[in-house]
């Protein structure tokens, strides 16, 4: 469980029945599916949000993905209040309400359920950032597009950036990927937009991350300015850093890159609260409300990005 006093967050037990509930509760708008099962065997849950849930209409598709990284359990914290916010907002705030008409939106609570649970199973934070598969895949570099291209992972299966012994050798990366790739319908991906959510550092990171080049294959100028136009004004409502994520560092394998070469899907990270490193992947849980909340207007920018 998590520490004495961190009981704000939500436990992979806590997560299951807080999106089974919802399901239950708003059965017209919103729909829970697994995409998959993690090394461990839980099901990686996947909420639908939208009017009609159960259909699937011919409307623009978001996605918002978190806890790719273990340790980072505010990021869970995020995708829940986005599901929180589109099911009980709906029909009373006009905005939420045109936004769950319009759309479809899809929400991973925790991409790595196996690493999550192991990083508080002794009650003490085990600062983990993998999965459980083996020594541990760091997920996020583990993405097939350039993976293992360019010094932005560790082909050392101790490192934390461990990119796994092939791409997509880690179901949970394949789960997302095989998910993402279903919502190519007819020959057009459905799936407009996307954030997956880090800690910490607070900054808005758009592709390539595996190269210092703002243009590159699959990167226009046109396409990389787009990415800018949107990071910055995503960023100009939460008070993060807007910035390519290679300007961070280089990462290849990476979810952003994939989901951009491979799908053109407008793909960013979020790198939320703190800035630093104190209190760095664990602040207390009093911090959710208002650190989640922090980005309510940048999570309406991305969606109304879709089109
Ligand atoms: O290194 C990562 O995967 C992310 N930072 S974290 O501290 N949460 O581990 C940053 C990923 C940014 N994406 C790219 N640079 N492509
Ligand atoms: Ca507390
Ligand atoms: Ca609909
Ligand atoms: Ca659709
Ligand atoms: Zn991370």
């Amino acid at each position: 469980d998590f520490p004495p006093g961190d009981e704000g967050y939500h436990t992979y037990a806590e997560v299951t029945s807080e999106v089974q509930q919802t399901a239950r509760d708003h059965a017209s708008i919103a729909r829970l599916s697994s995409i998959g099962n993690s090394h461990e065997g839980r099901a990686l849950h996947a909420v639908k949000i939208s009017d009609n849930a159960a259909t699937d209409e011919n409307e623009p598709e978001v996605l918002f993905t978190c806890n790719q990284h273990a340790r980072e359990h505010l990021t869970t914290e995020m995708c829940l209040r986005i599901i929180k916010r589109f099911t009980d907002g709906y029909g009373s705030d006009t905005n939420i309400t045109n936004m769950v008409n319009s759309k479809e939106i899809w929400v991973i609570p925790s991409v790595n359920p196996d690493g999550s649970e192991y990083d508080i199973a002794s009650g003490r934070y085990r600062m983990w950032r993998k999965n459980r598969q083996g020594p541990g895949t760091d997920l996020n570099r583990n993405w097939e597009y350039k993976w293992g291209c360019c010094g932005g992972s560790s082909g050392n299966t101790g490192s934390e950036t461990y990119r796994g012994p092939s791409p997509f050798s880690a179901p949970e990366t394949r789960a997302v990927s095989n998910f993402v790739n279903s919502r190519r319908v007819g020959g057009a991906q459905q799936i407009k937009t996307h954030i997956d959510f880090h800690t910490y550092s607070e900054l808005v990171l758009w592709p390539y991350g595996y190269t210092y080049n703002d243009t590159a294959p699959g990167m226009t100028a046109a396409e990389a300015q787009r990415f800018q136009q949107v990071g910055r004004q995503m960023a100009a409502t939460n008070n993060y850093t807007p910035q390519q994520s290679s300007d961070l560092y280089i990462t290849d394998g990476s979810v952003n890159d994939w989901m951009w070469f491979n799908h053109k899907i407008l793909s960013y990270t979020f790198e939320m609260y703190p800035r630093g490193s104190n209190p760095g992947f664990y602040p207390p849980d009093e911090a959710i409300p208002a650190q989640t909340a922090r980005n309510d207007r940048a999570v309406d920018i991305l969606i109304g990005a879709a089109g």
